[in-house]
């Protein structure tokens, strides 16, 4: 099967919060809340796609970044196989503005369980929750 390479973000503000991203109508996915991101271009490393995908999304300069523990995400579609590792970004030039998302939401660790979120996302949020707290 073919094998997706993608990269998310969590975006943490000063109240521990994370943006979650509304996925745009007409593409795959359309309206669940996903940790913004996308493919990891080819020749890119994945920090570059990291960089580039939130500048195309967000706006913003991603000033430093780490991988989040225990958040590889892997799901299986019917097409291919995405393998996503999760960013975690406290520090970004530019202020957060909504490009390519239906919309954009800033929701606290404990609450992402209540929206409605990719397959390959929802794992994520216990390690995040664990992470950041509720
Ligand atoms: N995807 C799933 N969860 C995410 C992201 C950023 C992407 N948090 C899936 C949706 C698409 C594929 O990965 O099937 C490529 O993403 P995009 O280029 O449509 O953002
Ligand atoms: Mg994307």
């Amino acid at each position: 099967m073919k094998l997706t390479l993608v990269v998310a973000c969590a975006l943490i503000d000063a109240d521990n919060r994370v943006l979650v991203a509304q996925r745009p109508e007409g593409k795959a996915l359309a309206g669940l809340w996903e940790f913004p991101g996308g493919k990891i271009e080819p020749g890119e490393r994945p920090e570059q796609s990291l960089i580039r995908e939130l500048n195309e999304e967000l706006g913003i300069t991603v000033k430093e970044a780490c991988l989040a523990p225990l958040t590889f995400a892997s799901h299986a579609y019917e097409s291919f196989h995405l393998l996503m590792p999760l960013w975690i970004c406290r520090r970004w030039e530019g202020p957060v503005t909504r490009k390519e998302h239906q919309d954009l939401r800033w929701v606290r660790p404990g609450k992402l369980r209540e929206l409605a979120m990719p397959p390959a996302d929802a794992p994520l949020i216990p390690p995040l929750i664990e992470l950041l707290g509720p």
